[in-house]
């Protein structure tokens, strides 16, 4: 990527398309000397918000509002404008282009936000928090990546890491002035203060599960054999006829896919085209193909049952189906049509990993705890008061330290190892210091920010 830190950049950072205001920014050292040559104002030099004109010396392109921040102090770190003009692509592009034509040129993917990085506005795990912000999806999820956004992860690791060069201080110098003992710590020490390390990593690679499903949600696939009520299912929990439901077996060929805020974790449904023997025509194999493409996809399987009715062949087709697809995805069989006498032998029930829970899609009793059950099963855990946004790659870097710092105890147990301990002790440092963007190569780097948007 071509991250060039002396040009000014500019984009626009809010969404393409019409709307009421839309905002260009525009970061670099001479970003004041370009917006000037462009834009036409009454306002006082003192004011930070002035009022005016976008014009390309012969013609008003806009009206706009231009906001002026002065370097350091800024987002980006740089001196930065930001032009509240009309959302109007044609206007947008206008002022784009005039802004590039005198100096700044169109900005990568989230530059802004690498550049805030790269002068120390923010590390690396809260530039990430950003892009987890912008991206949330529920209020709960946003709480969360906000939380890592204002530093709350980044300390923890920063007290964690303090820690571990502390301990590593210590240990060099007993190594360099083995016969002085002014900085010396007793092994007994050494071992509680990894204990205290090796206990902080653990609760953070405990609250990934956490951030996980808050950030990227929990993806559920309902299943069953026709008319067993899946459709009927996934209107009930959204409270809306969203799929057609009728008496007649095949009525659903294709998936449907909603998504929905449970208790702050977003929640993709999808209603799938039942499974039966015999498909009566090349729709209707086609939306069960898509049936077994989704199921792989999904993180919990819910198999619906018409508790009214005997287990019949479509059942054991879809058993079948599962056991040798061999798939290792929890399973929850809602037992629907709780509202008719019950007829269903569970022989095809009893097996591992799998909850029941009795349903009535129709009258809506059951769909509650169906809920409860799943968000269980996906282990979320709401015993953490303090969500945090940690992605794969922080979680990758906490269990290469987690390991290290084992290794640094095992070695401090032996004797004559205290090298090894040391070494160990350095590869957790090193590990923690990547997660806040200390010595990432460049490739990594670019990993991430180019998963940003245009703007960011
Ligand atoms: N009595 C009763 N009927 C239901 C219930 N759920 C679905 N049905 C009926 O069962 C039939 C098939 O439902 P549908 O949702 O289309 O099943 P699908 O083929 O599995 O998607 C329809 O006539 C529904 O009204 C329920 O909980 N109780
Ligand atoms: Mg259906």
């Amino acid at each position: 990527m071509n991250y060039l830190k002396e040009d000014a950049i500019a984009a626009l950072s809010t969404t393409a398309g019409k709307s009421a205001i839309a905002v260009i920014r525009l970061s670099g050292e001479n970003s004041f000397q370009i917006i000037d040559k462009i834009f036409k104002t009454h306002s006082k030099p003192e004011q930070q918000v002035k009022h005016g004109y976008i014009t390309d010396g012969i013609e008003k392109k806009d009206e706009v509002l231009c906001t002026f921040f002065k370097a350091p102090h800024t987002y980006t770190g740089e001196n930065l404008v930001e032009i509240a003009a009309h959302g109007n692509p044609v206007i947008i592009n206008e002022i784009l282009n005039l802004l590039y034509k005198n100096g700044a040129r169109p900005a990568e993917p989230g530059e802004f936000t690498y550049r805030a990085f790269l002068n120390g506005k923010m590390d690396l795990a809260e530039a990430e928090a950003v892009c987890a912000l912008i991206t949330s999806k529920t209020e709960m999820s946003a709480k969360a990546a906000l939380n890592s956004l204002s530093g709350e992860f980044s300390s923890k690791i920063k007290n964690i890491r303090d820690a571990v060069t502390n301990l590593i201080a210590f240990m060099e110098a007993n190594l360099d002035h083995p016969d002085e003992d002014i900085m010396f710590l007793s092994h007994t020490e050494k071992l509680s203060r990894l204990d205290s390390c090796t206990k902080d990593v653990q609760n953070l690679l405990n609250s990934h599960k956490t951030g996980k499903i808050l950030q990227h949600g929990i993806k559920v696939a309902i299943i069953g054999k026709p008319n067993a009520g899946k459709s009927s299912l996934l209107n009930a929990i959204l409270g809306k006829n969203r799929v057609i439901v009728t008496d007649i077996a095949g009525t659903t060929t294709d998936t449907v896919e909603e998504t929905i805020d449970c208790c702050g974790i977003p929640l993709t449904i999808t209603d799938t085209a039942g499974i039966r023997d015999h498909a009566e025509n090349l729709i209707e194999i086609l939306g069960q193909e898509k049936t077994r493409e989704t199921v792989c996809k999904a993180d919990i399987l819910i198999w619906v049952f018409d508790s009214a009715s005997e287990t019949d062949c479509n059942d054991v087709k879809i058993a079948d189906f599962l056991k040798k697809s061999d798939l290792n995805i929890p399973i929850i069989c809602a037992l629907n049509k709780s509202d008719l006498p019950p007829l269903l032998s569970s022989s095809l029930l009893n097996r591992e990993n799998k909850a029941e829970v009795k349903i009535s899609a129709k009258t809506g009793v059951g769909i509650a705890d169906l809920l409860d059950e799943i968000i269980k099963i996906a282990g979320f855990s709401e015993s953490q008061n303090d969500y945090l946004m940690i992605n794969s790659r922080h979680f990758i870097l906490l269990q290469n330290t987690l390991e290290s710092l084992i290794r640094t105890k095992q070695a401090i147990y032996a004797k004559d190892a205290d090298e090894i301990a040391c070494f160990e002790a350095l590869n957790a440092q090193t590990a923690l210091n990547e997660i806040l963007g200390i010595n990432v190569k460049q490739d990594i780097l670019d990993t991430i920010f180019s998963t940003f948007c245009i703007g960011k």
